[in-house]
């Protein structure tokens, strides 16, 4: 039986991270994947695992490890082996942390904006209000987030607070991988700081944001290596990309390869 078992989705950003790190240690897991559209994290079931009804949810020896930047530390102090992503030196340590911090502050909440806007909103749309504000008063964590999206997506100042903060984020990035002077986030190591930021890069690039960066070379050679880690090919397998499930995203992208 699989040590680890994770609760999941194939698509969820916070998801991502944990896969990467499970298999870049070559961890064995079983992995539950949750539909999040059908409300499978909201089921009574699940909430007894996890209570803010989000996913990922990870097991260990009988114990449960809540919030994906938690979990990918845990992951990393319990099963140092294969491959370590924590600078062992105190200092470069708390600096990686400020950074996950960051991370969760800015671009990670930021990035969910353009994603519901762009693909998730047909999800919603053919509810009825009635429907839609008993799922938005159902998640414990995600209650107001909903109710200012509605059904009708994102008011456009949302959306534009949005792209600022994911700005603003790809700037910081960018500083950081430069003061590094290699090719992550601290240098020549990556560290739980690129894991964190990952998939909101990677979604960035999937939703046609990439020109955020277009000015920043240390960004797109950033991108170019995360996606050459044996561990990205297993994190993302197919419909982990909002591209690969919702036909509208994958004719913007076909639009922007041939232009
Ligand atoms: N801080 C949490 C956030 C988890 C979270 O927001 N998960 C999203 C997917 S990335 C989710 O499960 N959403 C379900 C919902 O909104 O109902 C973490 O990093 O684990």
């Amino acid at each position: 039986m699989p040590e680890f078992t994770l609760y999941n989705a194939p698509q969820s950003t916070c998801s991502q991270r944990v896969r990467f790190v499970l298999n870049a240690k070559g961890l064995d897991f079983a992995e539950h994947r949750l539909d999040l559209f059908s409300g499978d994290q909201l089921k009574p079931e699940y909430l007894k695992i996890n209570p803010n009804g989000v996913v990922p949810a990870l097991m260990h020896n009988g114990q449960t490890v809540l919030d994906s930047a938690v979990i990918i530390e845990y992951l990393d102090e319990t099963s140092p082996g294969r491959i370590s992503f924590t600078p062992t030196d105190p200092v470069a340590r708390a600096r990686m942390r400020w950074m996950m911090r960051y991370i969760d502050e800015i671009p990670t909440p930021a990035v969910r904006v353009p994603s519901y806007n762009l693909a998730f909103l047909p999800h919603f749309r053919n509810m009825t209000e009635e429907a839609f504000t008993a799922l938005a008063n159902s998640k414990p964590l995600r209650k107001e987030f909903l109710l200012t999206m509605g059904r009708t997506g994102f008011p456009k100042s949302e959306m534009d607070q949005a792209l600022d903060r994911l700005n603003r984020a790809v700037v910081r990035m960018n500083e950081w991988i430069v003061q590094g002077g290699g090719t992550w986030l601290m240098g020549d190591q990556i560290t739980l700081a690129d894991i964190a930021i990952m998939p909101v890069i990677v979604r960035m690039d999937d939703i046609n944001l990439h020109t955020s960066w277009a000015d920043k070379p240390a960004i797109s050679k950033w991108l170019e290596a995360i996606r050459t880690e044996s561990a990205y090919t297993t994190t993302y397998y197919h419909g982990s990309l909002l591209t690969e499930k919702y036909p509208h995203l994958a004719d913007l992208r076909k639009q922007r390869k041939a232009g």
